[in-house]
């Protein structure tokens, strides 16, 4: 059975980063290893006087014991990382926790809709940049691609040169796979641009006027799971749009609700789409 490894923080209240991925990766049937690289009181969006504990010292020892219990992991999946410090350690956990074939999936988690999320700047993503490197498949929205490889961010009425060569530079980065969320030719479509054995497909849906926070989240932690079930990654990346989207449809039905997606309604659909 496949061992996920996530490092992202947990948020406790706000449906987002380790309360995503650890319940959505479990349902897909894959063991979910959790690496919590911080623990706040509720996300960053949309709240405020949240609590932050950095555990960024704790990583280095809970490498060392992972290393003395020969405990690795197929996936290691990254989200939000809350210092910059902590990269170079999550590299060392790359390094040596990695089970043979293991895929490194990033997701840059900094920004969204043109801008930074509270406390994060520039040279922050030049160091998220570095992890990127490593990643077997990046996975950053359109507002986190445009900062990684110093292009504008237009929010929308670009043509597909501006995704391809936004694809391209992304490929330069890590040389490997590139999933592109955020991709929209047509006002009334969203979806993303995979790139992946030197081919670009898109996969679109059609678009729900409204913006939840945590969709990326619910995006990335389905991806990894269908990875982990095998599907190919264009085949995971059309089953991550299609859960999203089902999360987000669950949430319209509740107005008050406004933090995050009600993906947890949307998990028997998820399940039954994966043939488990
Ligand atoms: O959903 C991304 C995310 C994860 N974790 C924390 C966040 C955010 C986005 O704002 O604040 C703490």
């Amino acid at each position: 059975m496949k061992k996920v490894l996530t490092i992202q923080d947990i948020s406790c209240v706000g449906q987002c980063s380790i309360t995503v991925a650890l319940p959505v990766i479990s349902a897909m049937g894959i063991e979910t290893c959790v690496l919590p690289s911080a623990v706040l009181s509720t996300h960053t969006s949309g709240f405020t006087g949240f609590t932050f504990l950095d555990l960024t010292e704790d990583l280095p020892n809970i490498r060392e014991h992972w290393i003395k219990e020969k405990l690795c992991f197929d996936f290691i999946y990254t989200g939000y990382v809350g210092n910059k410090k902590q990269m170079k350690y999550i590299d060392d956990i790359f390094n040596s926790c990695c089970a043979k074939n293991c895929k490194i999936v990033v997701d840059p988690v900094m920004a969204d809709h043109g801008k930074f999320y509270a406390g994060f700047d520039h040279s922050y993503a030049m160091e998220v940049k570095k992890l990127c490197q490593e990643a077997d498949i990046l996975v950053p929205n359109l507002t986190e691609a445009s900062i990684l490889v110093g292009e504008e961010y237009i929010e929308f009425g670009y043509d597909e040169s501006y995704i391809e060569n936004m694809v391209k530079k992304l490929f330069e980065v890590n040389g490997k796979s590139v999933v592109l969320t955020g991709v929209s030719f047509d006002k009334a479509k969203l979806g993303i641009a995979v790139y992946h054995d030197k081919k670009l497909n898109y996969y679109f849906r059609d678009r729900i006027d409204a913006n939840f926070h945590g969709t990326g989240d619910v995006f990335s932690s389905s991806l990894v799971g269908a990875l982990a079930n095998d599907f190919s990654l264009i085949e995971a990346g059309r089953i991550a749009v299609d859960f999203t989207i089902e999360s987000i449809n669950h949430t319209l039905k509740d107005p008050s609700h406004l933090y995050g997606v009600k993906f947890e309604k949307a998990i028997p659909y998820l399940i039954r789409r994966i043939g488990k």
